[in-house]
């Protein structure tokens, strides 16, 4: 096998209890099947050797297993005499063996446990090309398509147990920017190879979508428009998705990005999103699919010297008029922040606007911004603070985790050995299950779960690897773009410093940093943004006194000498923390370093050389942000550091 199993490469242990000798029950669906199989598996490598025992449960302490028909997904664990009993719902109970396997492998005490996810739909989106490639992908090629064909493989059977271990159940398996061969998804052409990887992955309870792209019926089936409100549009769509849905069970649905950076959409035909996606949402219903629409719809062609335009603002503008428009099936897929999954945003505010649309929130943990899993961050913190925000517009469905309807991340895995590129960047793959099942799970303890899992339970390794982990998201930040500013990365390809880099460009990103001043003014004498929250996080976001100073700079253009609550001024604030950012990011390394001979050698080497990369492109944001800084104020770090001016 030329992959690792991550965190299901399950250990021995050295006590077992006893009921672990004996399985009863016999479920009867594929995913009942596949828990079985992984049961049995799982205990065997942990050192046990389980027998199926029909119906002696009563004689000897034993674990049961009972399957309910149904989709709810609901599962329970718990103590039944001297054994226990594992119970799901559908796919529940392949959740709760995988649940029970991973208590047993962290030896502990087995809690009794009853729990549904929190959304229907906790998916992966991969941006996976026909030819291979994967658009900001940095773990290797796609695994799902070689030669411009997709694939099933031994792969993507493990992969769908990655997913399932961690209670996701839904993958679209292509780039939303939708080119060449993949078009051909939607069409005959590749029939038989999807249909191979929906059984593959339905084994494991996870639906396949697919992502299209909105002028389909032009580029394949010849018509001249692809005007939503067209007839001959309308019944391409609902002849095309007849075959395809007919031919693939367990297909849920489509992914659409439109009228977004280039691609297609119903704005070309003067149709609004609405009419877009209900046309979509017609075609699949039929079939109990769904759509999930994209609201990365913004003006990227914009003109520097055009400050009116605020990027930010675009997902509310364009979609918080439609809200009650759309058809039920519809789920309006929006990203975490206005603008586009920097280190720190604030929440996306069209999620207070949506009262009677779903929605689907889209986290990123490929690391396109974030250190390209050349670095390690953790993000899980980040998702969790994000679910836990509160739009303070009414008691109920205050919080982000309440208001969405359904969840998923952009997939930061390839075909590398480890899955991910970084052996730690796993933990986000991993920790992202989890929280999308309960979205009130603690980022420390699941840090801690995936250490013990992937590295085993030596208390050094767990202790310093969950330590780097937790701290990785701060020392990042610090680092690279200060209190929410963003886009300071090289243009195009995202890595490494270029704090000008976006600057003179089209795609609305700027910082108008002058001699005298940074950021982008978004109050009410600016772009107006802040009004797009309700009237008390308006008022907190827009009084410069009161909005969150880590997010300072996304609001407000502020001035280099405004003194922080800590009396520092905000230039000075920005020198210390990329000093702090890189002291932090060698403290890290060396943590690792003291590692050595307690993990596996591979393991050891590989995030040793990852750290010594960040460390070195630490040191290069450090010096090329502060040193900018520097040339356009000259005024000095107040402690006398080295800038290289
Ligand atoms: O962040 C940007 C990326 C694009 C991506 C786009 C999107 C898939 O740089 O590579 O395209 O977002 O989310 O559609």
């Amino acid at each position: 096998m030329d992959y690792s199993l991550l965190w299901l490469d399950w250990k021995p242990k050295g006590l077992l209890p006893s009921y672990v000798n004996c399985i009863c029950g016999l479920p009867a669906t594929r995913q009942g099947k596949a828990a079985m199989r992984e049961l049995i598996s799982g205990l065997q490598a942990m050192g046990a050797s389980p027998e199926i025992c029909g119906s002696r449960s009563s004689v000897v302490p034993a674990i049961t297993l009972k399957e309910y028909l149904g989709k709810d997904e609901k599962v329970c664990i718990r103590r039944c005499g001297d054994g226990i009993e594992i119970s799901g719902t559908g796919q529940g109970l392949l959740y709760g063996v995988f649940r029970f396997l991973r208590h047993l492998a962290m030896g502990e005490e087995f809690p009794e446990w009853e729990s549904s996810p929190a959304y229907p739909i906790r998916m992966l989106d991969h941006w996976d090309n026909a030819d291979g490639s994967i658009e900001r992908g940095y773990a290797g090629l796609s695994f799902f398509f070689v030669n411009g064909k997709p694939v099933c493989t031994e792969r993507t059977r493990d992969y769908a147990r990655l997913m399932a271990s961690c209670g996701l159940n839904g993958c679209c398996i292509n780039n939303v920017n939708v080119h060449g061969n993949a078009l051909k998804l939607l069409t005959g052409s590749y029939k038989r190879e999807l249909r191979r990887i929906a059984q593959c992955l339905a084994e494991y309870g996870v639906s396949l979508w697919l992502s299209v792209s909105f002028s389909a019926p032009m580029e394949l089936g010849g018509l001249p428009t692809a005007d939503p409100l067209d007839a001959d549009v309308c019944q391409w769509w609902k002849d095309t998705c007849r075959q395809l849905f007919t031919s693939i069970p367990n297909l849920a649905g489509f992914l659409v990005k439109a009228d977004s950076e280039g691609r297609p959409g119903p704005h070309s035909y003067g149709r609004s999103q609405a009419e877009g996606a209900n046309m979509l949402a017609d075609a699949v219903r039929p079939f109990g699919g769904r759509i999930l629409w994209r609201c990365f719809v913004y003006y990227c062609t914009q003109d520097w010297r055009d400050t009116k335009t605020d990027r930010a603002r675009a997902q509310c503008d364009h979609f918080a008029p439609l809200d009650g428009q759309f058809r039920e099936n519809v789920y309006l897929q929006l990203k975490n922040g206005p603008v586009d999954f920097q280190i720190r945003e604030p929440v996306s505010p069209l999620l207070g606007h949506l009262e009677h649309t779903a929605s689907l929130m889209e986290f990123q943990i490929a690391q396109e911004y974030t250190g390209q899993q050349r670095h390690v961050c953790y993000l899980i913190p980040m998702f969790r603070e994000i679910l836990d925000f509160r739009f303070r517009s009414r008691p109920e469905k205050d919080k982000t985790s309440e208001r969405i309807s359904a969840i998923c991340a952009v997939s930061n895995t390839g075909d590398d050995f480890n899955w991910t590129g970084h052996d730690l960047a796993a933990a986000n793959f991993f920790g992202f299950g989890l929280l999308s099942w309960d979205p009130t799970a603690d980022p420390e303890a699941i840090a801690k779960e995936w250490s013990i899992l992937t590295f085993g339970d030596d208390p050094a390794v767990t202790e310093t690897v969950t330590g780097i982990l937790m701290r990785s998201r701060s020392v990042y930040e610090k680092y690279t773009s200060p209190l929410g500013i963003g886009w300071m990365c090289v243009p195009g390809t995202h890595y490494g410093p270029s704090p000008e880099g976006y600057e003179f460009d089209r795609w609305g990103t700027y910082l108008r940093a002058n001699h005298l001043e940074i950021g982008v003014e978004r109050g009410p004498e600016g772009t107006g943004y802040t009004e797009q929250y309700s009237p008390e996080l308006a008022a907190m976001y827009r009084d410069i006194g009161t909005c969150p100073e880590e997010l300072l700079l996304f609001f407000h253009r502020v001035p280099y000498a405004y003194r922080m609550k800590d009396g520092r001024t905000l230039l000075q604030r920005i020198y210390d923390d990329h000093f702090e950012g890189y002291e932090e990011a060698e403290a890290m390394s060396d943590a690792w370093d003291r590692l050595e001979g307690k993990l596996e050698d591979g393991v050891f080497r590989r995030v040793q050389e990852r750290l010594r990369i960040q460390l070195r492109s630490a040191a290069e944001w450090r010096d090329v942000v502060n040193t900018w800084l520097y040339r356009l104020t000259m005024i000095p770090d107040e402690k006398g550091r080295k800038i290289y001016p």
